[in-house]
């Protein structure tokens, strides 16, 4: 078998490839009798990307009143081809290209810790846990891009009261699956598996932390993090585990992948900062995904724009130690 080792500190920044170049080369790519065929079959989406539209079923939720609002949202095909998830390869495209392997059905949830009582959750009662709601929140990557993201889940604290978490623990642990059989990414890319995310209880029980089946108004495709992911819309998207199969509540900060990985690039608590650049480029801007050229680069935002809300659980803490 060939192991293809990828460099540990290549995360492309400035040199990422335009979507539009993207797309245009995979239109070129796609092009000739089948794409042909699948056009007529199918029309253009299906044209652009065959096959790469993973199995999703309508989700219906209620809008939400933590919604962000006056945004425009990012289109469903680039929230679903310009995607972060190694255990699907380094690449933007890799996830869309290879998750249909993933099998989303039976799903379990473990949880584990300093809890009253192991509990296991099956992703369907997951799901019917408290009421769907529908997100409208900024994505900020921590590679200087960002997107608008309509989600579908409910606050993660909903869940965590379920969990009856105990007073000694301080933080939650997240862990995505790891299953090389369904994950090619996970024997060719070096990163230390499963992949493992936490937040402070406090982070973890704040409203907008959202746990999450959903985007627009179907369920996660699966390069998206399906069945079940956090997102956490003022921290820098990595925080954001994917495909989540334990939640674990710890007495003290538990390792995470990307700060075992290099922890002078990548702390704990990866607030998105204007003010604190990474150390190899600059977080005072970002590109957004899917804009016209002249609209693509715009200011970052404290905690990505969500300050007035959160800005309170890091008072006193020096944010440019606690990167
Ligand atoms: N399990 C797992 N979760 C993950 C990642 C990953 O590689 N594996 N990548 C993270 C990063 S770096 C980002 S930016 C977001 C991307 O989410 P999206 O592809 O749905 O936009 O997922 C995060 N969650
Ligand atoms: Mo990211």
């Amino acid at each position: 078998m060939l192991i293809r080792k990828s460099d540990p500190n290549a995360i492309p920044s400035s040199e990422i490839t335009p979507r539009s170049a993207y797309m245009n080369r995979r239109a070129f790519m796609a092009a000739g009798a089948a794409g042909a065929a699948a056009l007529a079959a199918g029309g253009l989406t299906e044209f652009l990307h065959p096959a790469e539209v993973h199995a999703t079923t309508k989700l219906a939720s209620v809008p939400s009143p933590l919604s962000t609002t006056g945004l425009k949202l990012t289109s469903f095909d680039d929230i679903t081809h310009y995607n972060n998830f190694y255990e699907f390869g380094p690449n933007k495209g890799d996830p869309a290209a290879n998750a249909g392997s993933l099998r989303t059905r039976p799903w379990k949830v473990e949880v584990e810790g300093e809890v009253k009582k192991k509990k296991t959750f099956d992703i369907d009662s997951l799901m019917k846990l408290h009421p769907l709601e529908s997100r409208v929140y900024r994505f900020r990557c921590v590679e200087a891009w960002s997107m608008v993201i309509p989600w579908i889940g409910y606050s993660l604290s909903e869940f965590i009261k379920q969990c009856d978490p105990l007073p000694s623990a301080k933080f939650v642990q997240f862990l995505s699956l790891d299953d090389p059989s369904q994950m090619p990414g996970i024997r060719s890319v070096n990163l230390d598996w499963p992949y493992s995310e936490g937040l402070r209880m406090d982070e973890a029980m704040h409203p907008l932390t959202l746990l999450t089946f959903g985007l627009y108004d179907q369920t996660l495709p699966n390069q998206d993090g399906a069945p079940v992911r956090v997102v956490v819309p003022w921290k820098y998207g990595f925080k954001s585990a994917k495909s989540i199969v334990k939640v674990k509540f710890v007495k003290k900060m538990p390792h995470t992948t990307w700060n075992d990985m290099a922890s002078n690039e990548y702390g704990f608590y990866s607030n998105v900062n204007p003010h604190v650049d990474h150390p190899r480029w600059s977080q005072k801007t970002e590109r957004v995904i899917g804009a016209p050229i002249w609209k693509q680069r715009q200011p970052t935002l404290m905690f990505n724009g969500y300050a007035d809300q959160v800005a309170g659980l890091y008072k006193g803490m020096d944010l440019k130690k606690n990167y």
